[in-house]
């Protein structure tokens, strides 16, 4: 999944593809090189974002999904439920939904669902995160949502931890460990670690302080890897050539411990 956020203030790429025209070069671009989803979001929803109004979020997504929906599928990021259903009329097929909350538009439209897990809201949400159990409270918390959503009628129903939404470094590390559990579940898993700070914070960069989101790539793709090997079935990245190349190599070498042998899919790619 590539993210394409229509917004001047995104923690990564904030201003970049605000114009309609970049936006939608953009995710052709992103698709070129692999994406199967392209994530168009209207409103940043990083620590401390302000929110957006509705009718200005409608002006920036709806003419980009329409360009783009003919191409590749597209999923649309969004907690209002008019700009969901403007999406969803506009040819997006998927429901990112960071609220958890907007079920019932899937149903309705017959979209699929991404329920993610948040504690809080985007602009204090990282003030002060607390969990008794972080890895069994996120989880109990997404099958019960998706519980509802698959009796509701939805029948593409997602399931996402939502690394850095109301979490330290400590909790994201927790839920990608036993991120396994999660799997075994049996829903589909989406992980977004791309370019995230936590990364920054781990792993520093050449200079003193951490690594800034420009420093963040290889952070980026050994945590999307982590995932893909856990059975994550969906990575939301913002670098999508580089996560294609380590998704081929997961995918490569998994069939190889299939039983292909090193004469199989894996030499051929060589
Ligand atoms: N992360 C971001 C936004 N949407 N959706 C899902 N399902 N999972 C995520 O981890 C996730 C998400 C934050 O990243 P980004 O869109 O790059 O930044 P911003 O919110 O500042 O636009």
């Amino acid at each position: 999944m590539g993210v394409l956020n229509v917004t001047p203030d995104s923690f990564s790429d904030g201003g970049r593809y605000l114009d309609a025209e970049r936006a939608v070069a953009h995710g052709l671009d992103m698709a070129r090189h692999g994406a199967d989803v392209v994530d168009v979001g209207g409103e940043s929803s990083r620590p401390g974002a302000e929110p957006v109004s509705e009718r200005e979020e409608l002006a920036r997504v709806v003419p980009v999904i329409e360009a783009l929906s003919p191409h590749v599928r597209v999923s649309v990021d969004t907690v209002k439920r008019a700009v969901a259903e403007a999406a969803l009329g506009a040819g997006a097929t998927l429901l990112n939904d960071i609220s958890a909350s907007l079920w019932p538009v899937a149903a309705e439209c017959g979209a699929g669902w991404v329920a993610m897990h948040m504690q809080g809201a985007p602009r204090t949400m990282q003030d002060d995160p607390r969990y008794d159990d972080v890895v069994a409270e996120v989880h109990a918390f997404l099958r019960a949502r998706a519980a509802t959503a698959l009796e509701g009628g939805v029948r593409e129903v997602w399931v996402d931890p939502g690394i850095g939404f109301g979490k330290t470094a400590s909790h994201n590390l927790a839920l990608l460990h036993h991120l396994p559990e999660l799997v075994v579940e049996g829903l589909p898993v989406l992980v977004g670690t791309s370019r995230k700070s936590f990364l920054g914070r781990l792993a520093a960069g050449p200079g003193a302080g951490p690594a800034g989101v420009a420093e963040r790539l290889a952070g980026s793709i050994a945590t999307a890897t982590w995932a893909m090997l856990a059975g994550a079935s969906m990575v939301r990245v913002h670098d999508v050539a580089s996560a294609v190349q380590a998704a081929t190599l997961v995918g490569a070498t998994r069939v190889a411990a299939d039983g292909a042998g090193a004469s199989g899919p894996v030499r051929a790619a060589r």
